[in-house]
């Protein structure tokens, strides 16, 4: 059903991709770039005249400046599903092309060609999947794209705990009868090939391990504890460097710590996702992912696309930027746990207060993590609310997947709306904008707590 979905949409827009001006606006996260990286090969191979823009979110305002002609192709990815009521004036004008997998709005129109894998109730899975499938039907050389659309799928977090199935299973294996992917069980650490070990426990913050993670320190401690020389020579040691006695040493001290606030620590394995045909410190399926997604979300949107497509003159720009971010998302967590009174504990949720002291950027990664890591209650959602550059508020939800029947996503866009700003996303991952002046009302409505300080509906 959705692969027929897909066929269909990439005939109908193959004449359109070689005849108009394609625009093709996409989000500025990992998923997002290797969407617009696979566009973009797909597009060189059907000799378009297009661009490529990256955006942080697909906003009325930028929809408003859009103002295309019957001469242009609009294709969106990784967004757009959402937006579809703000486009609906866009859509009158010339023909839209939308790939996308967040909730989408119910919207038809001739103009339309809506490829979303819930509109046909297909399981979950990343725009780079559904760009993949798309430009795999345009042309079939395409299909050499797929460790792009691989990269996407991890760091948009598709998998679970490293494994992927159903619909990106079967990409995954196709990947690997191609001979451009290998899978492998091992240790779910951060910067497995490249990282000094250090850093990789320090780093790693799914699965993840108390008093090490987000810690040099510690993590240098612990491996000191157990024996294990962080340096061969003059020479960090990276987690392939470890003898198999070594990493089997770290892996049972990892679950010793694990085991002091979880039930099961199984977890700290994981499949390891190998590409071919990239350098060494880009093998790393997720690794290259965290990467793309550090450079798109810092504003380096142009790296991470040159990267991706084979221009590795840019990786020292990339690595460096990675470094900033990551440590930007370290002190975010320790901002969380070090300021516990602007953490607010509401009946129906967490509401992490940030203000200026975490940067928007990282907002929705920070709530991600101290969720899933127990640094705040797993059993309610969290909301990250932080200041942004242009006097508003960015919120970030999530909720636990073993939380049911909570959608973030309705929160978000209700509660969002309903102060006069906007929001979108997933069910269990969503984000938004509000004026800076409703930070008390949103903190209130998440939260379930009246005016008078009661609660709503209990
Ligand atoms: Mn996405």
């Amino acid at each position: 059903m959705f692969l027929e979905e897909v066929e269909r949409a990439a005939a109908a827009s193959k004449e359109l991709i070689r005849t108009r001006r394609v625009k093709v606006l996409s989000q500025f996260d990992a998923d997002g770039i290797t969407s617009a990286a696979i566009l973009t090969k797909a597009l060189v191979r059907e000799d378009a005249s297009f661009e490529v823009r990256i955006l942080k979110q697909l906003t009325s305002d930028i929809i408003a400046d859009l103002k295309p002609t019957e001469d242009d192709l609009l294709i969106l990815s990784d967004f757009g599903s959402g937006q579809l009521d703000m486009l609906s004036e866009v859509i009158e004008r010339t023909n839209v092309v939308i790939l996308d997998h967040h909730e989408p709005r119910k919207f038809e129109h001739p103009n339309l060609i809506h490829v979303n894998p819930l509109l046909t109730g297909e399981a979950e899975m990343s725009a780079s999947i559904v760009c993949y499938m798309f430009a795999k039907f345009l042309d079939h050389r395409n299909a050499d794209l797929v460790d792009i659309a691989m990269i996407g799928a991890a760091a948009d977090e598709a998998d679970e705990k490293w494994e992927f199935k159903g619909f990106i299973k079967r990409v995954l294996d196709e990947g690997v009868a191609m001979g451009k992917i290998s899978v492998v069980r091992g240790l779910r650490l951060y910067g497995r090939n490249t990282r000094p070990i250090y850093k990789s426990l320090a780093f790693t913050f799914d699965p993840f391990i108390p008093g090490i993670s987000g810690s040099e320190s510690q993590a240098i401690q612990f491996l000191s504890d157990l024996g294990i020389p962080v340096k061969n020579g003059t020479e960090w040691r990276t987690l392939k460097d470890l003898t198999m006695e070594e990493q089997q040493k770290m892996a049972s001290a990892m679950i010793m710590e694990r085991l002091r606030t979880e039930d099961d620590a199984s977890d700290i394995f994981g499949d390891i996702h190998t590409l071919f045909g990239r350098p060494e410190e880009l093998q790393d399926v997720r690794e290259f992912g965290t990467l793309i997604n550090a450079c798109g979300r810092t504003g380096n949107h142009d790296i991470a696309l040159r990267i991706l497509l084979g221009d590795y003159s840019v990786m020292d720009r990339c690595w460096s930027v990675m470094e900033g971010y990551r440590a930007t998302i370290a002190q975010g967590i320790n901002w969380v746990r070090n300021n516990q009174k602007s953490i607010v504990s509401a009946p129906k949720a967490t509401i992490i207060v940030a203000r200026g002291s975490i940067s928007e950027m990282v907002i929705g990664t920070v709530s991600t993590i101290v969720l899933s890591s127990g640094i705040i209650d797993p059993g309610k959602p969290v909301f990250g609310m932080a200041y942004t550059a242009d006097g508003r508020i960015k919120v970030s939800g999530r909720v636990s997947k073993a939380l049911k029947g909570i959608n973030i996503k309705d929160i978000i866009s209700a509660v969002a709306e309903s102060l006069g700003g906007e929001g979108g996303g997933h069910v269990s991952a969503a984000g938004g904008l509000i004026p800076r002046d409703r930070e008390a009302d949103f903190i209130r409505i998440v939260g379930g707590v009246e005016e008078k300080g009661e609660m709503i509906g209990s």
